[in-house]
C-alpha cells in the first residue's frame, strides 16, 4: 500500500481524538454538569451529547472509513460489509436514544420542541441516516440487487454518508455553543469560564476527527483493492 505509514499515523490519530472526544463529553457531563441518569431532569439531557458523539461521531467515523484499514484487505469484502453496516446500526440506535433523552427532558420541564436550527438540521441528519441504512442494507448486504444497480447508487451511498457525517459534526458543534449559551449564566459564557474553553476545545477535537476521517476516506490510493472485491 503506498504510504502505509502516512495512514497509520492519520489513523491512530483519528482514533485518539475520537477517543479523547468521547473521555471530554463524560468528563463534561460529570465534571462540569449534573451527571448521567434517567429522571426528566438535566441529567437526562446528558445522555444527548454522550450517545451523539459515542455513536454518531465517533462510531460512525469508524464505520466510514472500515473499508480502508490495509489488514481487512485479506478478510471477505462480506464480511467487513456486515462490519460497516453493524458499526452504522448501533450508531443510529444511539443517536435515536439520544433524541428520546432529549425530548423527553424538554417535555419533562415544558421546553418547547425543534425549534432551533440545531434540532432541524440533528433531526434531518437522523432521519437521511435511517434512510441510508435501510436503502445501503436492501443494495449492498442482500443479495438481490443487480451489480448494475449497485454500481449506479454506490456514488450516491458515498456522498450522502459523507454528507451525514459532515452535518453531524456542523450539528454537534451546534448544539455545544447552544448548550453553553443556556447554560453558562454565572459567569456567562461571554467572559470564557472553564466549562466555556473546555467544550470549546470538544469541539475543536471533533471538527479534526471528521477532517481525517474525511482525508482518509476520500485517498483514492487507499482504496481496498478491487480484485480483492467479493
Ligand atoms: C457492492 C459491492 C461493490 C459495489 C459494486 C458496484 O455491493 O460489494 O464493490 O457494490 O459492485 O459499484
Amino acid at each position: 500500500m503506498e504510504g502505509y505509514g502516512r495512514f497509520l499515523v492519520l489513523l491512530v490519530s483519528a482514533l485518539l481524538l475520537g477517543f479523547l472526544s468521547v473521555l471530554f463529553a463524560l468528563a463534561w457531563v460529570f465534571h462540569y454538569r449534573e451527571g448521567l441518569s434517567w429522571d426528566g431532569g438535566s441529567a437526562e439531557f446528558n445522555w444527548h451529547p454522550v450517545l451523539i458523539i459515542t455513536g454518531f461521531v465517533f462510531i460512525q467515523g469508524i464505520a466510514i472509513i472500515v473499508y480502508r484499514l490495509p489488514w481487512t484487505w485479506k478478510c471477505s469484502k462480506l464480511l467487513i460489509k456486515f462490519i460497516h453496516a453493524g458499526l452504522n446500526t448501533i450508531a443510529m440506535i444511539l443517536a435515536i436514544v439520544s433524541l428520546v433523552a432529549v425530548f423527553d427532558f424538554h417535555n419533562a420541564k415544558n421546553i418547547p420542541n425543534m425549534y432551533s436550527l440545531h434540532s432541524w438540521i440533528g433531526l434531518t441528519a437522523v432521519l437521511f441516516y435511517a434512510l441510508q441504512l435501510v436503502l445501503g442494507f436492501a443494495v449492498f448486504l442482500l443479495p438481490f440487487a443487480p451489480v448494475s444497480l449497485r454500481a449506479s447508487l454506490m456514488p450516491i451511498h458515498i456522498y450522502s454518508g459523507l454528507l451525514i457525517f459532515a452535518t453531524v459534526i456542523a450539528t454537534a458543534l451546534m448544539g455545544f455553543t447552544e448548550k453553553l449559551i443556556f447554560a453558562l449564566k454565572n459567569p456567562p459564557y461571554s467572559t470564557s469560564p472553564p466549562e466555556a474553553i473546555f467544550v470549546n476545545t470538544l469541539g475543536l477535537f471533533i471538527l479534526v476527527f471528521g477532517a481525517l476521517i474525511l482525508w482518509m476516506v476520500t485517498r483514492p490510493h487507499w482504496k481496498r483493492p478491487p480484485e480483492q472485491n467479493s
